[in-house]
């Protein structure tokens, strides 16, 4: 084989991973706040290790922790050290797994429903590789 074809099956296995990262706006135009289902905003979107999350919202208004899954069901906040505040929050994929994060803010989690939750998947499983069209398999003699 020569290095080219090899570099072209390469290609073909290899860049999917890296083009098709991608940038989710948590909310899209609606952003991080309370009074918005982030249940309904992740169902049909499948994260891939390499995507990333910018969580946009007023600064001083909400906040993002990243929580364990305990505390995203009971809405329990971490330490305040733990919490990012830049109202620009940007969140890179690095790891395959389920993903937690909450608002810290007053009664946003509980009631305001300000919390997402998304499992991330590694980048090489789920990418389904091009099955190659093959030459029909001609049936042994004796099944004919
Ligand atoms: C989840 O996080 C909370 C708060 O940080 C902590 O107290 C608790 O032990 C954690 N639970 C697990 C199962 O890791
Ligand atoms: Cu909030």
């Amino acid at each position: 084989m020569s290095s080219n074809s090899l570099f072209v099956i390469l290609a073909i296995i290899v860049l999917p991973s890296v083009v098709l990262a991608t940038d989710y706006v948590v909310g899209d135009e609606v952003g991080w706040t309370i009074g918005f289902d982030y249940k309904t905003w992740t169902a049909g979107k499948q994260f891939y290790v390499g995507d990333t999350l910018l969580f946009k919202y007023p600064v001083g208004v909400h906040n993002v922790f990243k929580v364990n899954g305990t505390s995203f069901k009971d809405c329990v906040k971490p330490p305040q050290s733990e919490a990012l505040t830049s109202g620009n929050d940007l969140i890179t994929l690095a790891t395959p797994g389920r993903k937690w994060y909450i608002c810290g803010f007053g009664k946003h989690c509980q009631i305001g429903g300000q919390k997402l939750f998304i499992t991330v998947y590694d980048t090489w499983a789920p990418i389904p590789l091009p099955i190659p069209f093959s030459a029909p398999a001609p049936a042994p003699a004796w099944y004919n």
